[in-house]
């Protein structure tokens, strides 16, 4: 619904009583309206090469951009490289806005992720998908206990790609699990997603699975 300000002799777009935002179905005249997201979402690259050190990795951690809408977020998807054409070594992180993408911060020292390794020959025409696909389930927050979630992260590597989602938390398998179902299912994932928490050095004797 369109509203006249006599002050400033603008149209003012005003959502409806159905409509939660305003979009350019409200105000057809001025289309700059955006969708803002429930969180910002932080864009993260990095590439350490193959010799890495925990000591000094963080020095190649590269904050891109943080987008706060819809509108945003596909201008920096639709501009930025595909996953598939990364260089060997490569990593994009998806984070919400003040979480580093580094098990030391304190959103995710208690944390952990589900992470699956897809075989780069037989991936390289899906991996565009899966990776926008779990970016989506991220910002659109498709997960019941979205506050679990911290980020996500596409890694190029020689034989594979890899897809990582990171939880805040990885003690509750309930939890845990629900969310890597979620993610399996909103990125049409095939294959089975392990999880592996960020603190524990010696791995689950039954690994929880996807
Ligand atoms: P990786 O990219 O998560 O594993 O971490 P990948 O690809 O399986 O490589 P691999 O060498 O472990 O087989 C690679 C390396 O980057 C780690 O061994 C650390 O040296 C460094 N690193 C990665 N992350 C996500 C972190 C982090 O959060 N903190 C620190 N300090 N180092 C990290």
């Amino acid at each position: 619904m369109a509203q006249h300000d006599s002050d400033n002799n603008n149209t003012l777009a005003v959502p409806t009583e159905n409509t939660k935002y305003v979009t350019v179905f409200n105000d057809p005249v001025n289309f700059n309206v955006k969708h803002p997201l429930n969180n910002s979402w932080t864009l993260w690259f990095d590439n350490p090469g193959k010799k890495t050190n925990p000591n000094t990795w963080e020095q190649s951690l590269k904050e891109l951009i943080t987008v706060e809408t819809v509108e945003d977020f596909w201008g920096v998807y639709n501009n930025v490289m595909k996953a598939c054409d990364l260089a060997i070594n490569s990593n994009y992180h998806l984070f919400k806005q003040g979480i580093k993408p580094m098990w030391e911060d304190p959103a995710n020292k208690r944390g952990g992720k589900w992470s699956i390794q897809l075989p780069r020959n037989k991936t390289i025409s899906e991996i565009d998908n899966i990776w926008l696909y779990t970016m989506l389930a991220c910002i659109g927050e498709a997960f019941e206990h979205e506050n679990e979630v911290c980020g996500a992260v596409v890694s190029v590597r020689k034989a594979f790609f890899r897809i990582a989602l990171w939880t805040r938390s990885s003690d509750n398998q309930e939890i845990v699990m629900n969310i890597g179902r979620t993610l399996k299912r909103s990125a049409n994932i095939h294959g089975t997603l392990e999880f592996q928490s960020h603190h524990d050095s010696t791995p689950k004797a039954e690994p929880w699975t996807v």
